[in-house]
């Protein structure tokens, strides 16, 4: 059995997030990770929060706190969140670890042995009113593509376009407003990337036919563009520090590495950061780990940084560390074809749609819609039909009326009934194709096909109940009847051990109306679903509370009222 290492990209730490950052990244990461533990793979699920770069120094600026008081709070807030989702990570870290500073340093340094870091003197903005260079987001400006006036110092978020804050015109600082800006000289570390061209090259075309063409396709344009040797340090306050011993007068500067040097490699120190805490063997993940099978997932715009950039800064170091093999990017989810915003307050953010919802609601309608091979949106309208149809009809009310019917004509246990006959036979046969498909498109990585293929599995089930009807057959063959919920019981086990990857919380509820004695199997073979068999008659039974409750149309208003619908 492979050792499955699995990754998501590390939220920022400004902010709470919306739905479609989650299901870009660590949702579909842990319905993986859950899928291969239930498989009996061992698995490491690793995450953290990225707490350095300008994000989170202008958060913390905006909340009057020091910023490694407010990334402490907000990481906590945001990993209640991914509690509240039921994110099973391993270890959920913080980029702000020593243990990544650590590994921070460790990896600069070796790159500078190897011959390719250099330092260079480069233009930058400086503004005596504030005492300080201002780098990336601490510039804003009108974008000279564009003219939009509130371009960031690194990106137009109107024309995207990447910018360095020297081409903004009418500049101004992001903290003070103040428009008496200069252009200083600094010097500053650079990855020579341009070096390691060919090797990423070589690298990427021995990997890309594993990754699905979205990432495939952006590395091959990021490569065919060229690799451009990047400055990775910053005049910040926050972040990690240029070592001393290797760079003293940088140091001296108080200069840091820029964020997304040292946030990729954060993968690494959060598995440090996991082992410290567990006692677990870090290094058997990540050096000379010929077992490990290591799995990304991410939007798209941080594809180039896992495809290309961090590829070419672990093959610079010269050491044998694990590199990705597959890189599942997802595209966007949009909330009514426009982006989610938390300046307009678009959007339903990830807080929120817990307030109002259990997580599996959410879980299961953004799994059975990623966003994978197009964008995707989220309405209102789209939500409240899938949770009413798939989750209340499909399946909660299987559940319910098998148990309460069975309750109320046969009693507390499961009821014996006749022999299984040509119906059960037909039906097992569909169960176990149905599930062979559901493992395929989740080893496929296949999200919205496994959703299809566990959808109807448990139409399955509804199928064959409406063909027996039970309620009717109790008239003139009660055996026969007791046979048909049975057996239906014995799908709704079913459904709750291989339900689990989407809907967990459901899943143990489902599972727990029986009192199976050792109920420990975390999977179902194709045996087991053509027998239908694993929940004998005479296991007692109750019938838990209605699974998952409709949403009414008042609801559908209220939502839409409170989050904003269709777009002005
Ligand atoms: N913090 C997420 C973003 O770009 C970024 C991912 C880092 S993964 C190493 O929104
Ligand atoms: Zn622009």
């Amino acid at each position: 059995m492979a050792r499955h290492l699995i990754t998501s990209a590390l939220p920022y730490i400004n902010g709470i997030k919306h739905l479609g950052n989650m299901v870009g990244s660590m949702l579909p990461a842990d319905v993986y990770a859950r899928y291969l533990r239930q498989r009996g793979h061992e698995v490491l699920y690793i995450c953290a929060t990225d707490e350095h770069g300008t994000p989170a120094e202008l958060a913390a600026k905006e909340r009057g706190l020091p910023v490694s008081e407010f990334c402490a709070q907000a990481h906590d807030a945001q990993k209640a969140v991914y509690d509240g989702f039921q994110l099973a990570f391993d270890y959920f870290g913080r980029s702000s670890s020593a243990q990544n500073a650590e590994l921070t340093q460790h990896f600069a340094r070796k790159l500078h042995e190897n011959g390719f870091i250099e330092e260079r003197a480069i233009r930058q903005v400086y503004s005596p009113a504030d005492g300080r260079f201002l780098p990336d987001r601490y510039v804003e400006g009108t974008c000279p593509h564009c003219g939009y006036d509130k371009a960031r110092g690194d990106q137009c978020e109107n024309c995207t376009r990447v910018l360095d804050p020297t081409d903004l015109i009418n500049p101004r600082s992001a903290i003070s407003g103040s428009t008496d800006l200069e252009v200083r000289e600094t010097k500053h570390l650079f990855l020579l990337q341009s070096k390691l061209q060919g090797e990423v090259e070589r690298w990427v075309a021995a990997h890309e036919e594993e990754w699905p063409q979205l990432a495939s396709s952006i590395a091959r344009k990021w490569l065919t563009e060229g690799l451009h040797d990047r400055a990775i340090t910053r005049d910040l306050d926050w972040g990690v520090p240029v070592p001393a011993d290797t760079w003293p007068d940088l140091a001296a500067e108080g200069k840091v590495f820029y964020v997304w040097f040292d946030a990729p490699i954060e993968y690494i120190g959060a598995t440090k950061e996991w082992a410290d805490a567990t006692g677990g063997d870090w290094k058997s993940w990540w050096y000379e780990a010929d077992d490990v099978h290591y799995t990304q997932f991410m939007g798209k715009d941080n594809v180039p940084f896992h495809a290309v950039m961090f590829p070419a800064t672990q093959l610079g170091v010269r050491e044998p560390w694990t590199m990705v093999d597959q890189l599942k990017g997802f595209n966007w989810l949009n909330y009514y074809g426009g982006k989610f915003s938390t300046s307009q307050k678009r959007g339903v953010f990830t807080d929120q749609a817990l307030e109002i919802l259990p997580a599996d609601y959410w879980r299961y309608f953004m799994m059975a819609n990623a966003p994978e091979s197009d964008d995707s949106s989220f309405t209102w309208e789209h939500f409240t039909a899938t949770v009413n149809k798939d989750l209340a009809d499909t399946l909660g009310n299987f559940v319910n009326r098998v148990l309460s019917f069975s309750k109320k004509r046969f009693g507390e246990e499961v009821p014996a009934g006749a022999e299984a006959g040509e119906a059960e036979a037909k039906l097992g046969e569909e169960i176990a194709r149905l599930l062979a498909e559901y493992e395929e498109q989740m080893e496929a990585l296949q999200f919205r096909k496994a959703a299809a293929a566990l959808r109807a599995l448990w139409s399955a089930g509804n199928s064959y109940l409406e063909e027996k009807a039970p309620w009717l057959e109790i008239k003139t063959d009660p055996e026969g009847a007791a046979l048909t919920l049975r057996t239906a019981m014995n799908l709704i086990h079913l459904y709750s051990v291989v339900s689990e990857p989407f809907i967990p919380a459901s899943s143990a509820a489902m599972r727990a109306a029986f009192a199976l004695p050792d109920d420990t199997a975390t999977w179902v073979s194709a045996d087991e679903a053509k027998a239908l068999n694993s929940v004998p008659a005479g296991t007692p039974f109750t019938v838990p509370p209605v699974l998952f409750a409709k949403i009414q149309d008042e609801d559908l208003a209220a939502y839409k009222e409170r989050f904003g619908g269709e777009p002005a």
